[in-house]
Formats: C-alpha cells, structure tokens, sequence
C-alpha cells in the first residue's frame, strides 16, 4: 500500500520500534507520511504524538520529519538529530538515554511498556515469510518479535547481495534461563541470515527506492590526525610490552569524524590482521577492510559517506564475507566484550582531571546525542580509551575541567584519555596521580596553568585527600561555565 495508508494505521499514543541505526536501515516513507498526517490532526486541535524507539540515530525524514511536527512525545535510545536535539532541551519532548544493549532485553523484560508496532525497513522479503535485513539490524529482530503489528518498507534501493551477510541470533533466553552467547571470534555467526517474521502481525508493506542518510565525514584534520597519531603510537608501545598481539585484538570504533581519523591512521600504520568487535562500520573501516589490512569486522549497522556506499555496493560480493552485521544486544554484548577483548575507542565532550567522561551533556543540562554503545564498550573492554579535541567552540572552552558537569563513564571505566596534545595512561594510578597526568599530556596549554592551580588548592584545602576537590568552587565554575 501507499506510505500514506500505512501511516493511517498508526494512532496516537502508540509506541512504535522503528528501524534505524547510525543514519542507516531506517524506513525512509512511512515516517513522513506519518508526519504530514500528525500535522494535519494538530491544525485540527486534535492531539498526535507517538513514542519513537529505534537502534539509535536515523535521519532527517524519520527524526527530523516527526520532530518537527512535535509528533513524538517520548524518544528512545539515543538520537543525533538537530530538531529532535532542541525539543528535548526545550523540554518538549522526553528522551530516555539508554545503553543500546539494554534496549532490547529492557523490551523483553517489560520494562519499557507496551510495543504497539513494528515499522521496520528491509531489503527483500523471501517466500517463505522471513526478511532480508537491510543496512542495519539494532533492534528489528525484538521489534518483529514484540510488536503487535508490523508494517514493513521495502527498499529496492538496497543491493539484493545484502542477503547472507547478517548474523540474527535467536538463542537469547531470559534470566534464570540464560545461556552463554557462543562467540569466540569477531567473525562467528551463531544465527540465522534474515528474520523470522508472523506473516499474520503485517498489517501494511510498502515499497522505497531511496538511500541512506550517507553523510559524508569530514576528511581528517590536524587535529584528529594527531589524536589518531598518539593512539597507534600507543597501541605500538603496548604490542613492544606484550600486552598486545601483533594484529592488536578486535576493534570498537566510535561516531564521528574523529573515530573514522583513528580508522585512517591505521591504514597508514604498520597493523595487519586487524579485526573490529564493533557497533558501527564507517568510511575508514571500510578502507581498511578494502585494503586488507583488516580480514574481519562485526557490527550492527553501516554509517558510510555516499561515495562509500556506492564502493560497499559495487564490491558488496566479495566484501560480504568479510563483514557481518548483528543485533545491538550482540553486537554490544558485555560477555561477548570481555570474552574477546575489545580496544574501545570512543569520544567524548569531557574529562575531568580524575578521569570521569561526560559523552553527552553540555553544561550539564542539555544532551548532545546520548551515551549510545560507549558504556557497553568502555565498562568491558580490554583498553578503554576516549578522546576528544583539547577545547570546544574555537578554544574558548576546555574539554579537560576539575569536574565533569555529567558522568557517563566513572573513572572506573576510562583507562586512557587522548587529546591533540597527547595520551593519559591512567592504568594503575590513584586518582591523585591521574590528575597530574591528565593536566601534564591532554590539557590544552592554555587551560593548563588554571587546572594546576585548582588542583593545587584542592590538594591542600579539600577536607578529603584521596579526590581532593572544592566542591564549592568546582560547582561555581561549573555555573559560569
Ligand atoms: O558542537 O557542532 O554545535 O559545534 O559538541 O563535537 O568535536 O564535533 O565531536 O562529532 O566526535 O562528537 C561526544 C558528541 C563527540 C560523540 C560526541 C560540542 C562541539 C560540537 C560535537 P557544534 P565534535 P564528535 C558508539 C559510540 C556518545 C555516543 C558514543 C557522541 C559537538 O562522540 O555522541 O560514543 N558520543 N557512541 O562544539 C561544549 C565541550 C564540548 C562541546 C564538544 N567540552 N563543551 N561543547 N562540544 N565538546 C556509536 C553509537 O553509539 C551509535
């Protein structure tokens, strides 16, 4: 059926798992239908709003469409959208910021309420029933399994040789009746190649033609290049000590530009046999996987630049067997983590001297995008390492503070803090013994003296010496800020 009708069997108040991932595998009509609809019963005084819930981030005609109609009045798990951004600081809007692992058990568990439908895009539907995923899975295996009703998008727009490349794991039970997920490897599929799908929940199919967000990354600047420059230096320095293989162990590469820079670098380096253990395969993965420096990557979704993604298309053949893309709650396992030994790369808005990292607020009230799989990676990683430029907003603010203004990630889960100006190896040091580093080899030169001279009074007038702060001051400035 038409967009249109499929939107008219969504009513008010329901909450609908949407596909969607990094700007991929979202559907890319329905939602805009939906929106055209929602305004046209608000012109009328009539209320219309939805729960949005997806893998993570999708794209201006999902989020950007809904958002600015008002038509969602609760988003779920993480989002990076600018008009969804300003609704939720606005206070218009609510977001509940989760770990994407968690999202799909939190479903099965109940906790997260009813889900009405499914509005999930794929690439094919096979005669038997079941569905070939398109360029993300996140979360449509629990949506195709727990909604009410399906409404399904399907994209000729995607390379039909998508089929074979998805792992879809359905062995996952419920406490007390768990058992472990059997990946040994990045590269081991435990599951089936499509989705299973009750023919009698689909409700409405709909045919696209249309390509992902594909936003293209900014080509690596000297920042970012000097980021990704410590990092491999360090990665190096920990293959010499032994504390690495010599094809590292499986890679976790963040959002952004300055994670797809690290994936750059990497190609210029001297690492073969690279795996990835990751969430999201950008551009510079790509290049890597391309070049053969990396054999293998896991995943959940790609995030590629239209140029990439013509590439990926037109070798998708012999690169098939070589990438395999997962549910979040396996791709961003904390047994699965642990077990393999991931190296998480992950960015962040700050750090304080102690080593605490805020990835998603500012001032700390207002989100940025969310803590997406960072907190899944960062607490069960090998190496846990953040990074990020040495300032914001033209210098005029310093990512490094006495205190971070939100915690995502306690110092318990940060091992190494990289910026422009060098590497903090916090390995083994007390939170004293941090500071100096952190101000010493991440801080910008200067903010240096500042933060030096706040750790110095900390030290001699906080009532307590293990984190010594002022905490009166540390909240002034935090006010000021
Ligand atoms: O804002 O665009 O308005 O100028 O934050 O900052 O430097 O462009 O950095 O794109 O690498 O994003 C943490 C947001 C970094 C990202 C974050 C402002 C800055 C700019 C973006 P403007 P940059 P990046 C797995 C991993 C959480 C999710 C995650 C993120 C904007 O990495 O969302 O890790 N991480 N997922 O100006 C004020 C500061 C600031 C600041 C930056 N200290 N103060 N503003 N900004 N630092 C993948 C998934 O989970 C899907």
């Amino acid at each position: 059926m038409s967009a249109d009708d499929a939107a008219a069997l969504l009513p008010h108040g329901a909450n609908v798992g949407m596909s969607g991932f990094t700007g991929s595998g979202y559907p890319k009509a329905v939602p805009q239908a939906l929106a055209r609809r929602i305004e046209e019963a608000h012109a009328r005084g009539e209320p219309f709003r939805i729960g949005v819930w997806t893998g993570a981030s999708t794209a201006p005609e999902l989020d950007g469409a809904l958002a600015k109609v008002d038509g969602i009045e609760l988003r779920l798990p993480y989002q990076s959208d600018p008009v969804t951004r300003e609704r939720i600081n606005a206070g218009t809007m609510e977001y509940i910021d989760i770990h994407l692992s968690h999202v799909a058990q939190f479903v099965w568990f109940g906790f997260l309420g009813h889900l009405d439908v499914a509005l999930v895009e794929v690439a094919a539907i096979l005669p038997d029933g079941s569905l070939v995923p398109s360029t993300s899975i996140g979360n449509n295996k629990t949506w195709l399994d727990q909604a009410d009703r399906i409404i399904l998008e399907v994209n000729s727009w995607m390379n039909p040789a998508l089929q074979g490349m998805h792992d879809i794991y359905y062995g996952t039970r419920l406490p007390p009746h768990r058992t472990p997920i059997p990946i040994l490897a990045p590269g081991d599929r435990i599951g089936e190649a499509t989705f299973r799908c009750d023919p009698s929940k689909v409700i409405a199919v709909v045919e696209t033609n249309a390509p992902d967000r594909n936003t293209a990354f900014a080509p690596p600047d000297q920042t970012s290049r000097a980021i990704a420059g410590h990092i491999i230096e360090f990665l190096g320095h920990e293959v010499r000590r032994g504390r690495l293989p010599p094809e590292l162990l499986p890679i976790q590469s963040g959002v952004g530009n300055v994670a797809n820079a690290v994936m750059a670098g990497l190609e210029d380096c001297s690492f073969t046999g690279l795996t990835a253990y990751t969430e999201v395969l950008q551009d510079g993965m790509l290049n890597l996987i391309r070049s053969g420096r990396m054999v293998l990557a896991s995943a959940t979704a790609l995030s590629l630049s239209s140029d990439a993604a013509m590439l990926f298309n037109r070798e998708l053949d012999t690169l098939k067997d070589r990438i395999v893309l997962r549910p979040q709650e396996i791709s961003n396992h904390p047994e699965v983590i642990r077990r393999l030994g991931v190296i998480a790369m992950n960015g962040m808005v700050e750090a304080d001297i102690y080593g605490n990292v805020n990835s998603t607020h500012i001032r700390g009230t207002s989100i940025m995008n969310g803590i997406g799989g960072s907190g899944d990676f960062a607490r069960n990683a090998y190496l846990s390492i953040f990074m990020t430029p040495s300032t914001a907003k033209h210098g005029s603010i310093s990512s490094i503070v006495p205190m971070v203004t939100h915690v995502d990630h306690t110092e318990h889960d940060v091992q190494i803090v990289v910026t422009e100006h060098g590497l903090a190896d916090l390995r083994g040091l007390s939170p004293k013994q941090r500071a100096g580093l952190i101000i010493n080899n991440t801080a910008h030169p200067s903010f240096r003296p500042a933060l030096r001279d706040y750790f110095d009074r900390a030290c001699k007038f906080s009532p307590g010496k293990h984190t010594p702060h002022l905490l009166d001051e540390a909240f002034r400035l935090i006010q000021s800020s």
